[in-house]
């Protein structure tokens, strides 16, 4: 082992840990294409990956998870934190003392009979300011793979792990892949992450949310940076000029569609293009000219199947036509991939996502039907087959930010688009913000829940003190973004969209973008600033009559009722919660008394 790097550190740990766990081995993943096909070879020997129809999806496989091991298990999450308080109120908390007793119990010997590997792997291009280290030790040849589509890894950042000699030490083993003894745990104040029994991606591609959510938004407070749950894309305008924006919504919700969107022809011929930089996590940093830079750490996108398809998003089935890694969708017989919602006609018969025989319109005993894909399945894929990738995601740099937008699913409640008054607004709009629970949340379908920044289930510390980093950030700003919620997901009386989604998107992102270039005027509300209907551009888009007002209606009585439930929420942080926030609470109810 002396011979793959020179940091003790990095030496002492992994023999440490190879010692809790008895691997019959220990392999150090390099990153070359050599060593990713031997990998490929052993889990199609395995049983672990299906190799699919190579002429047609080359490079892609097909992976099935335990039945009960399909997304992640929130409350199987931990805060490790010496103090409880510093865990704060929305998160599951454990000692560090206890959370490492606990899980040495189940990972003791977990690794036998199996190989350790050792993947040292960047988030964020390797060298760049904003990038961090980590090295994930795992039993799980699928996650290895994974890894090496979704980060930087190999020898280029252990090179650079030995200048700076500091990363989040990421321990991870499938175990037996049983619930009942499953952890996922992060220890901020010792830079690790100890996650056992789940091969499931956000719980076992560390990189992922464990380090690039909950252990960099600790970190992030302390260096004064943020670790956000957002996609990052860059709009082309006419002119040529591109504008950057950063997007939260809780996990599908359309983060991914929405970074990658082909412009809807009515706009389309005014010349704008999109430019994916990231779907699902920013570092954004304030720069020597007092704006806010972000960059996507990850390499590459871990998407929700069902639902993606050529109207969806034609950008994403194009990136996944190759090297690309399928977990729980349908086989088809000619070993291409279904799922609901994909293109084309389900398949007269396939194999499910639990390895049965499958036929469309089956049904349970219940009569319930039967799907073919699992809701929550996945694809890996890397950025760099994205056609609409931008030409800036391995810039050290990243991107300036110019506007910030929140979103959730309400099927009533808010417009299709309102901009906060300002930062404090903003950050009182992201903190209060709700959506209805989607299918990548274990727990009840429908629900709505509380889901600041769309980071409940991502803050690696106490939420209040989250909200108090978020003002002070604004203050840091000479140029602060503009903030914006958005709302893709109102019906009507019948309980259909109002709004057709997708590509049409674009339209309101234009006015987003007319409103931080003082373009376009907008209708003072309770909740924000309005549009006037007449400045989002509707060409080439057939909406009944009246939809758009519809879309944009503030009504009071459902705020009225909203307020409530922000006031229940708020009340949990105790005399932690900023006052700045209460204040806008109060100036929000305020106004909402005098609104006719
Ligand atoms: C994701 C999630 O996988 O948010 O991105 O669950
Ligand atoms: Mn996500």
């Amino acid at each position: 082992m002396t011979s793959h790097t020179h940091s003790k550190k990095l030496k002492d740990w992994v023999t440490k840990m190879a010692k809790l766990c008895e691997p019959d081995g220990i392999v150090w993943i390099n990153g070359s294409e050599g060593e990713r096909r031997q990998l490929e070879k052993e889990c199609l020997e395995s049983g672990e990956l299906i190799q699919l129809n190579q002429e047609k999806l080359p490079g892609c496989f097909l992976h099935r998870t335990a039945k009960d091991d399909v997304a992640r298990t929130e409350h199987l999450t931990y805060i490790c934190t010496r103090k409880k308080h510093d865990a704060g109120p929305t998160n599951n908390w454990m000692s560090p003392r206890t959370a490492y007793a606990k899980a040495k119990e189940i990972f003791r010997g977990a690794m036998r009979g199996r190989t350790m590997y050792v993947i040292p792997f960047s988030m964020g291009p390797v060298g760049s300011p904003f990038s961090k280290i980590g090295v994930e030790l795992t039993d799980s040849k699928y996650v290895v793979l994974n890894m090496l589509i979704m980060t930087r890894a190999g020898d280029a950042v252990l090179r650079q792990l030995e200048k700076e000699d500091h990363f989040t030490k990421c321990l991870h083993s499938k175990a037996e892949l049983d619930i009942n003894k499953r952890l996922i745990l992060h220890f901020p104040e010792d830079n690790t992450i100890w996650s056992v029994g789940s091969g499931y991606g956000g719980n076992a591609l560390l990189g992922k949310k464990c380090l690039s959510l909950r252990i960099a938004s600790y970190l992030a407070r302390r260096e004064r940076w943020l670790a956000e749950h957002m996609l990052i894309m860059g709009i082309e305008e006419p002119n040529g000029h591109i504008e950057y924006i950063a997007a939260a919504f809780p996990s599908a919700c359309g983060k991914t569609n929405l970074a990658m969107l082909i412009p809807p022809e009515g706009l389309k011929v005014k010349g704008y293009r999109i430019w994916t930089v990231g779907d699902d996590i920013a570092w954004m940093r304030v720069d020597s000219d007092g704006t806010l830079w972000a960059i996507n750490p990850e390499a590459g996108f871990f998407g929700v199947a069902p639902g993606t398809n050529s109207k969806s998003n034609p950008m994403m089935v194009e990136t996944i036509k190759k090297d690309t890694i399928y977990t729980n969708v349908v086989l088809k017989p000619d070993g291409t991939v279904w799922w609901e919602g994909a293109d084309g006609p389900a398949p007269a018969e396939g194999i499910d996502w639990q390895g049965r025989p499958w036929k469309p319109g089956m049904t349970d005993a219940q009569g319930n039907p039967v799907l073919g894909a699992h809701p929550n399945s996945r694809f890996t894929a890397p950025i760099r087959n994205c056609p609409s990738a931008s030409f800036r995601v391995e810039q050290h740099h990243g991107v300036p930010i110019s506007a910030i937008i929140f979103g959730g699913r309400r099927e009533h409640l808010a417009p299709l688009v309102y901009e906060a008054f300002n930062w404090q607004h903003g950050v009182f709009v992201a903190a209060a913000m709700a959506s209805e629970r989607t299918a990548a949340q274990f727990g009840k379908l429908g629900e709505v829940r509380r889901d600041p920044m769309a980071m409940l289930p991502f803050c690696g510390y106490n939420m209040a003190d989250y909200f108090r980093h978020w003002l002070a950030m604004g203050k840091r700003m000479v140029k602060p973004p503009k903030i914006f919620h958005v709302n893709w997901f109102r019906t009507d009386e019948s309980g259909k969209f109002l709004w057709p989604g997708f590509g049409e998107n674009l339209r309101v992102l234009e006015w987003i973008l007319d409103r931080c270039n003082n373009k376009v005027r907008a209708v003072g509300s309770p909740i924000g600033h309005i549009p006037f209907a007449s400045d989002i551009d509707l060409t080439g888009l057939e909406l009944v009559p009246g939809t758009l007002d519809k879309l944009l209606e503030v009504r009071k009585a459902d705020w009225m009722e909203e307020i409530k439930g922000i006031k229940q929420f708020f009340k949990i942080f105790k005399k932690d919660l900023p006052e700045e926030l209460w204040l806008e609470f109060e100036s929000l109810n305020q106004r909402l008394k005098i609104y006719e």
